[in-house]
């Protein structure tokens, strides 16, 4: 984080993508933030060695959205840090003890419930639900005070996969304001079986087969790519966030979402490089990077961890891919002997409160090229539509000429390709169409390639 004093960890690029998009009439360009802490694309891990300890800071703080509104939110910052929505990225090791300090600048006491962790401690002794004298719940868990509180909670991590945190103080109003973040798992050690001499986080879970692509998988001319992505679904329900900022009362019975978020950020932003200049207070971008699979050179898929904190079904739609769906809920899909339980899935349907890992492979199926070109004649130019990221020439790699007027973002003959939420209703920012939950998987050339 910004100045944090953890690290985020995972391989990346070190340069911006340098992206446009065209919004509902509007050509935005999109570039990425000079000096970057985190690789442009992929999961931007917070990190701190082994058992690790971590200080998060509630407080309030604005993001921007895509109808160009900018909304009063809460989250969970890293300790010392800016306001970030949503919450730091946590990674940690299996078997880690994990210890969370979080400091309290709201003006109403918070909390934070690990989902999935076992006998999680606060402040030493075992965490419980927490009840007023008349014996009325009043947190699920316990509380770090309201106007600088503190509350200390740990555990130890026990199962590999893919966690959110949260609040559980009134967390119908409170995890609506922006307090959660996403917890990631690692395996400690390699599974057995694994060829090779890979890392244990190479692997989303204890499972050989849940092995993905890191940057330590492509040669050192080519900009490391990690295939490791986060799609964090939120909502908001602008009424009760103007509410809780002028300080007046929402009933709950109206609370009813008008954005969706990936990341904490709406389309176009979502595909914009993490830590992009022009979102100070929105890290997590939701572009995926890949590379076409190729059995020899390129021989692991990429990784997904789904998570939904809101309150409505995200089916989250990749176009033109199955995912191989190997976790839910931070558990690997096998029998208690170990059975594959692993399932290919279209569209991905994750629950209020779900997380979900997915592998995910791009292949080049039939390997057009010059030499082997698409079956169906190309109409004229003037029968044509020109995408913002069309390269001029359909094949992979190659870029063409564009009609005069025709302006391109592509940057090597990379491939697009749209990857979004198909409750469709949900894909609008209060109404402005088209924005919202939409990222794309950017296919690139395979190596060697012309990509800068
Ligand atoms: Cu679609």
């Amino acid at each position: 984080m910004r100045t944090s004093a953890f690290s985020r960890v995972r391989c990346g690029q070190s340069r911006g993508v340098g992206l446009a998009v065209l919004a509902p009439g509007v050509a935005l360009l999109l570039q990425a933030g000079a000096a970057s802490a985190a690789p442009p694309t992929g999961i931007a891990c917070n990190s701190a060695g082994a058992n690790p300890t971590f200080t998060l800071e509630a407080k309030s703080g604005y993001i921007q959205l895509p109808d160009s509104s900018t909304m009063y939110m809460w989250s969970y910052a890293m300790g010392g840090g800016a306001f970030q929505h949503p919450g730091p990225v946590l990674c940690v090791n299996q078997g880690d003890t994990v210890t969370v300090i979080l400091n309290n600048s709201l003006t109403e006491d918070v909390s934070i419930m690990f989902p999935g962790q076992e006998n999680v401690l606060a402040n030493g002794v075992p965490a419980q639900p927490q009840f007023d004298g008349t014996s009325t719940l009043t947190s699920l868990t316990n509380v770090a005070g309201k106007n600088g509180g503190s509350m200390t909670y740990s555990f130890v991590a026990s199962s590999p996969g893919t966690y959110l945190y949260e609040s559980g103080t009134n967390p119908q109003k409170q995890v609506r304001m922006g307090l959660f973040g996403a917890l990631v798992v690692r395996p400690s050690t390699v599974p057995s079986g694994a060829t090779g001499t890979p890392a244990p986080g190479d692997f989303v879970n204890n499972r050989v087969d849940s092995r993905f692509t890191t940057g330590a998988m492509f040669s050192t001319t080519e900009p490391l790519v990690n295939e490791e992505y986060m799609v964090l679904l939120s909502e908001i329900d602008p009424y009760l966030n103007q509410a809780v900022e002028s300080g007046l009362p929402f009933n709950p019975n109206n609370y009813r979402p008008r954005y969706w978020l990936i990341n904490g950020r709406g389309f176009p932003d979502s595909i914009a490089d993490n830590d992009a200049s022009w979102l100070p207070d929105q890290p997590y971008g939701a572009l995926a990077r890949i590379h076409p699979f190729d059995a020899n050179s390129h021989p692991y898929p990429g990784a997904i961890r789904y998570l939904n904190v809101g309150t409505e079904e995200f089916p989250f739609h990749p176009h033109g891919n199955n995912g191989l769906v190997i976790g839910r809920d931070g558990r690997a899909l096998e029998g208690p002997s170990g059975q594959d339980m692993s399932f290919e899935k279209f569209a991905i349907n994750i629950g209020p409160g779900q997380t979900w890992d997915v592998l995910f492979k791009w292949y080049d199926a039939e390997n057009y090229s010059e030499a082997n070109p698409v079956p169906v004649t190309i109409p004229q130019v003037n029968n044509q539509e020109f995408g913002m990221f069309y390269s001029g020439s359909p094949y992979l790699g190659k870029t063409g000429t564009l009609p005069p007027g025709a302006s391109t973002l592509n940057e090597c003959g990379e491939y697009y390709i749209i990857s979004h939420n198909h409750a469709l209703y949900q894909l609008t920012s209060w109404g402005v169409n088209l924005t919202g939950p939409i990222t794309y998987v950017r296919v690139d050339p395979p190596l060697p390639n012309n990509c800068p």
